[in-house]
């Protein structure tokens, strides 16, 4: 298995980080191809546990190069500081490669974030905040600053003041905000230069020879399919591609290299921010499934919303991706329910829709049309053969895999590295 991609299903935090940390004694590197420290991986190893955001989870594993590629945002202010956490914690981090083509996230990209999405009112967009759009849009704009022209002073400051030659006319003039100096960004770019250019490398070049030589590489997708910029419910998305096909432009890998791809999907569902979520729950069953899966999110620590696993959304997300695998996570939170409902179907304007809408509006307003599956009491946190689940859970993991599209290979039954059931 030389190349592999492995990516959310749902709306995000299906538990990516734990499946690439499995993954990462068996892989020689692991590529972050799309985000940036918008990103919330938890991993945890025994009693210790890490919340990593713009740095690959293959970077907790021993002997894997951690990549940054090209389509990536990177903050150079926080991938320091994250290095910094993870060395006072003993983590050797000296194999880290950053993309020389990866654009930057500045200080102004994270005020008109910010300042947007108040000015947004209602229709904001709940982002985390981290200045991902306003960086996207700038490299889409041909006025982002990528990770190269930091070590050319004369070519930087030209870019920063093409940059902010229109930000600080937004800033002044729309947003009643003060502008922003070239050179304080500048300055604080060129401070970066001298921790960061033993780390740049061409990494397309890099991985493309680490296949040749018939090495295993990992693509860790940030996010996931349903906030993809483009087969997400847009505009309640990202800003970069989180579906399979980011990890060949994100990466500079062609997709005829990729072997397999993995998709991470939630026994249930989550979202954190705005946009569409037909099996949300608004009441105790809602606040049920947060409370025991501990969902709140990684980065802002928001609560995420919580909803009914939905079968047409893991069959979206099968066909979009070209899912091999699937990876049930959470399995474990849904113990002790005496039914599960699972959404086979829409219902959209009376009539029975048995896929994701192309119309947003009808996305909107699709009513979930569930199916009852019998639920288990028994604490299935041990199991470790498929055959240690108790039968209900063991058909609940059937049924899914037959409405999903895909085969479920893996089954997450708590956050441990070695809480998992893998099938053969
Ligand atoms: P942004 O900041 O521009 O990427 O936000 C746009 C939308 O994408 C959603 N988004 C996420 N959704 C789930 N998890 C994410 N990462 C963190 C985590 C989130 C956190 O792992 O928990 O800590 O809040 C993530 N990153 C972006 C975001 O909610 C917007 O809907
Ligand atoms: P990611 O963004 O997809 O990497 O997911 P997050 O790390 O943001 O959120 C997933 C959360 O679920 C983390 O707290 C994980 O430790 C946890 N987790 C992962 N797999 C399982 C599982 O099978 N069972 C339980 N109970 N927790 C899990
Ligand atoms: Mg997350």
């Amino acid at each position: 298995m030389p190349a592999i991609v492995l990516i959310g299903a749902q709306w995000g935090d299906e538990g990516k980080g734990k499946a690439t940390d499995l993954l990462g004694s068996r892989v020689d590197y692991v590529v972050k191809f799309n985000g940036g420290n918008n990103a919330g991986h938890t991993v945890v190893i025994g009693d210790k546990k890490y919340a990593l955001h713009l740095l690959p989870s293959g970077i907790l594993s021993e002997g894997v190069v951690p990549v940054i590629a090209n389509g990536v945002v990177v903050d150079i202010e926080v991938l320091f500081q994250e290095l910094d956490a993870l060395i006072a914690r003993g983590v050797d981090v000296s194999r880290l490669l950053v993309s020389a083509n990866a654009h930057i996230i500045t200080h102004y990209h994270r005020t008109i974030d910010k300042v947007t999405e108040r000015f947004l009112g209602k229709r904001q967009i709940g982002t985390t905040g981290r200045g991902i759009g306003p960086a996207y849009a700038d490299k889409i704009n041909r006025v982002g600053i990528r990770v190269q022209d930091i070590f050319d002073e004369g070519i930087l400051r030209q870019k920063v003041e093409g940059a902010l030659d229109q930000k600080n006319h937004l800033l002044v003039k729309i947003y009643n905000r003060r502008a922003i100096a070239a050179d304080e960004i500048v300055n604080e770019l060129l401070g970066y230069a001298d921790r960061l250019r033993p780390l740049v490398a061409d990494t397309s070049l890099v991985l493309n020879q680490a296949l040749d030589r018939g090495e295993t590489v990992l693509f860790e997708g940030g996010q996931a399919t349903m906030l993809d910029v483009d087969h997400g419910t847009y505009p309640f998305v990202t800003s970069s591609n989180a579906t399979s096909g980011g990890a060949a432009t994100g990466s500079g890998v062609a997709p005829n290299r990729f072997d397999r791809v993995i998709a991470i999907v939630k026994a249930y569902t989550t979202r954190v921010g705005s946009g569409p979520f037909p099996t949300e729950l608004n009441d105790e069953s809602g606040e049920w499934l947060r409370a025991r899966g501990f969902e709140f999110g990684t980065t802002t620590g928001r609560p995420r919303r919580t909803g009914w696993y939905d079968a047409p959304i893991a069959r979206y997300s099968a066909r979009i991706n070209g899912v091999t695998d699937f990876v049930l996570t959470k399995l474990d939170v849904l113990t002790g329910l005496k039914t599960i409902p699972v959404c086979v179907a829409y219902d959209v304007d009376g009539v029975r829709v048995d896929e994701v809408p192309v119309s947003q509006s009808d996305f909107h307003h699709a009513v979930p049309i569930y199916e009852e599956l019998p639920g288990w009491d028994e604490d299935i946190t041990g199991a470790r053969q498929f055959s240690d689940l108790p039968i209900a859970a063991q058909e609940y993991v059937l049924a899914v895999e037959a409405m999903s599209g895909a085969r479920i290979s893996a089954i997450g039954v708590g956050p441990g590295r070695d809480e998992i059931v893998v099938r053969h």
